[in-house]
């Protein structure tokens, strides 16, 4: 199976509870097209296998110790079901389904660790295909989403396709509550693209875990965006998006991807994810738009140096053209949103 990545137009930066990993704020996000930035996931289990294995891009990664990825297993092996034969016979029980080892092969087709949320993809294609192989059952929506969240945080939202905002909860006891949610589906906003600037295909040198717990402890400005600015933009994000309204929607993703990497500026010691080519990248945008007159694009970076321009349809051979008489020799990965959450036809 596979799943696709997302990215954030209202950020999740830092940790409300490492164990739980649960975020200080909400946050909302666009699902890519599964065509070009995806994970492909197949998991095979077996009573022989002594051992949960992972194989990631072909590497296999000890998992014995991994918190996330026992999490998952553990997670979806609680809500799975029995496996019934063709004649309603019980193949497996659902409590011998926890001595069976899984092993499991993930695939990206784009650079991991580059701040192109491929833990995301990653995750959420792992928790799907585990949920597929034990039948697991949710026994309230989203719950699945609450297995992936302890993956990875922004891997809940990849298990849906369109707009989909990460509720935080307010359960600090399970994070239970701390879930995704469709807010409108793939089908929403069709004319909605996304052109995606590899400025760099490196690994990064501070990994989100690393730098969201260093913010969390130093950075007041986070505090101020988690309690004073987020919620006001989800509401107003949710609205634009509703009422397929770019300007708006573009503005809120321009100005909190500028926060975020604020907060990241106001960490001690401080974050660089965004690197001098993303800064030109950002100055063009808005000349763009203001020949445009109007806000036309939309930029925004996570963790890492790499762009997202969103854009409506009319504009995109535009903004590729100059793009890449700007940039020529940058790679461009994809330029569609939308698309189903999950593919099982792989
Ligand atoms: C996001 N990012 O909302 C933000 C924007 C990066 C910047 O979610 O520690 O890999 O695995 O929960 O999900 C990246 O953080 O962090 C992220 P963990 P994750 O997309």
């Amino acid at each position: 199976m596979s799943a696709p990545t997302n990215i954030a137009c209202v950020k999740y930066w830092g940790k409300r509870s490492i164990a739980l990993n649960t975020p200080i704020n909400s946050s909302v996000s666009v699902t890519l097209d599964q065509a070009d930035l995806k994970a492909v996931t197949t998991v095979t289990v077996s009573k022989t296998f002594k051992k949960d294995r992972l194989w990631l891009n072909g590497v296999e990664e000890d998992v014995t110790k991994s918190k996330r990825f026992i999490a998952c297993v553990t997670g979806v092996k609680n809500l799975a079901t029995e496996k019934l034969d063709s004649s309603g016979e019980v193949l497996v029980d659902k409590s011998e389904w926890k001595d069976y080892g899984v092993h499991v092969s993930s695939m990206n087709t784009f650079p991991t660790a580059a701040g192109l949320a491929s833990s995301a993809a990653g995750y959420a294609a792992l928790v799907a295909c585990l949920a597929e192989v034990f039948g697991a059952i949710e026994t309230y929506p989203g719950e699945l989403s609450t297995i992936a969240r302890q993956g990875s945080g922004s891997a809940c939202r990849s298990l849906y396709g369109g707009f989909v905002a990460w509720r935080m909860g307010s359960d600090n006891d399970t994070g239970a509550d701390s879930l995704a949610e469709q807010v409108f589906d793939e089908n929403h906003w069709p004319k909605l693209k996304a052109i995606i600037l590899v400025v760099s295909d490196e690994k990064k040198d501070t990994s989100s875990t690393e730098g969201m717990s260093t913010s969390v402890s130093t950075s007041k400005l986070l505090g101020y965006r988690a309690k004073e600015v987020v919620e006001g933009r989800m509401r107003g994000i949710e609205k634009a998006y509703g009422e397929k309204d770019f300007e708006s929607f573009g503005m809120i993703t321009m100005q909190d991807s500028n926060q975020f990497h604020a907060t990241c500026l106001d960490t001690y010691p401080p974050i660089f994810y965004m690197n001098d080519i993303s800064k030109s990248i950002i100055k063009l945008i808005h000349t763009y738009n203001k020949w445009k007159g109007k806000i036309a694009a939309a930029y925004t970076f996570d963790a890492g140096p790499n762009a997202v321009i969103y854009h409506l349809e009319e504009e995109g051979e535009e903004l590729l053209a100059l793009m890449l008489m700007y940039f020529p020799d940058d790679k461009f990965l994809g330029s569609l949103v939308g698309s189903e959450y999950v593919n099982n036809e792989e």
